[in-house]
């Protein structure tokens, strides 16, 4: 379904006298800020939508079908996220899973795209399930595997998606492995590294000029005793060990409990090597949910280290690095979760841009513990949501996404045109 132009007017006519009430409440509070160049901030940045993550997720136990209507073709899901970018204006790209997402005309597919304002992010390779008909076996590993033909397949597999990326006009490739060990003594780690790095070395050899290679690391799931990426010291390893072209990517669930990942985003950043984000928020493990639902001062204090570390090495924070969603969905509407998950990381990203860098670094340089927190805290606190909604409001997106989403009845539209009983491509 799209949104006209009209319905978006009335909507934002409708909030307007109360938006800029708060919005110059907020700026009367912080009169020290230059208020429109963290709005232009605001506007510039957008965060990719999964292709996967457009219909029901589900877990290992099942999976429930929520609202019906979901995307069943490349198309429809290109015209969810369309959807989406045009209720928020954030959300203008789109990342493709292969082989569950391949584009039989690359051509049509950008144009489509196009037509809605997506370019196409990462594209994302699979070797952690084995495809009909393939020759050989992942059970034991992809990348990584004792046998040269299964790892070859897997090189031959990635070196594929590149191929459709490039069709597409994308400029990266995101790794994520599933290679690893569920019991002692299955594995060689030394060996396991260096098949992996030798089989990534010859996928590195096919990227383009352009391009960049994402390794994404996880602790655990699905191996249970090791995994061949398992942390952000591995990924830097190999990214380190391949060239300029890889980097690590943070997936924020993909940490033991309680890891310091803002301060894994400032290493990384010093080290030039962090190359994209995948957003989620977990309580447990790699739980896949709502971005900021859970932790939302930790995803505060990793943009705060994200802006310092990008203006430290003077980085356009909208285009040096990926930015993107990686969510699951078993009991929400698909598109509503996305509004949310895109709202609390717009959030976030605006108190990092206010916070102030001058008195934090004065009180850390005299080592004012209590200080430093008041800063931080200071942002944290406070409601910088009309800023979000007025950098929407400079770029006709909605003010308010998610009530705009519901009064118009997108849902109950999507399954008169789909279907109650659809299921997305992939899942
Ligand atoms: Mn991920």
């Amino acid at each position: 379904m799209n949104i006209e132009k009209s319905q978006l007017e009335k909507h934002n006519d409708s909030l307007l006298t109360r938006h800029q009430q708060k919005l110059n409440n907020l700026k009367n509070e912080w009169q020290g800020i230059d208020i429109e160049v963290v709005i232009q901030k605001l506007v510039d940045f957008q965060i990719a939508i999964p292709s996967w993550a457009l219909g029901t997720g589900g877990t290992r136990f099942g999976r429930f079908a929520i609202n019906g209507g979901e995307p069943r073709t490349i198309e429809e899901k290109i015209e969810d996220v369309g959807l989406i970018h045009a209720l928020n204006a954030s959300s203008g790209a789109i990342s493709l899973h292969i082989p569950w997402d391949i584009p039989q005309n690359p051509e049509h597919i950008k144009s489509l795209a196009a037509s809605y304002g997506l370019k196409f992010d990462a594209v994302n390779s699979n070797t952690f399930q084995d495809q009909p008909g393939q020759p050989v076996s992942y059970k034991f590993g992809s990348l990584q595997h004792v046998d040269k033909s299964v790892r070859q397949q897997a090189i031959d597999h990635n070196i594929e998606v590149i191929k459709q990326g490039v069709s597409l006009g994308s400029d990266s490739l995101t790794v994520w492995l599933a290679d690893g060990s569920c019991f002692p003594g299955q594995l060689n780690f030394r060996k396991a590294f260096e098949n992996t790095l030798g089989s990534l070395k010859e996928i590195y050899s096919a990227l383009p000029t352009n391009w960049k290679m994402f390794v994404e690391y996880k602790a655990y799931e699905p191996n249970f005793y090791s995994t061949t990426v398992g942390d952000w010291g591995q990924s830097l390893l190999y990214a380190n060990k391949l060239g300029e072209k890889a980097y690590t990517l943070v997936d924020l669930g993909h940490h033991l409990p309680n890891a310091n990942i803002e301060q894994i985003v400032s290493l990384l950043l010093m080290e030039g090597k962090l190359g994209g984000f995948h957003f989620n928020d977990s309580k447990y493990g790699d739980d896949d949910l709502t971005t900021g639902s859970i932790k939302p001062y930790q995803l505060f204090l990793i943009f705060n280290e994200l802006v310092e570390g990008m203006d430290a090495r003077n980085m356009d924070h909208a285009t040096s690095l990926g930015w993107m969603i990686d969510a699951s969905h078993n009991v929400k509407d698909p598109l509503e979760d996305l509004l949310q998950s895109i709202e609390a990381i717009m959030i976030a990203y605006a108190q990092a841009l206010f916070v102030d860098r001058k008195a934090l670094t004065e009180a850390q340089q005299s080592n004012d513990v209590v200080l430093c927190q008041e800063i931080l805290q200071h942002t944290f606190r406070s409601d910088l949501r009309a800023l979000v909604a007025e950098a929407r409001l400079r770029v006709g997106a909605a003010l308010a996404p998610l009530n705009l989403y519901r009064s118009l009845n997108c849902r109950k539209t999507l399954i008169g045109e789909r279907g109650q009983h659809t299921v997305a491509t992939g899942l």
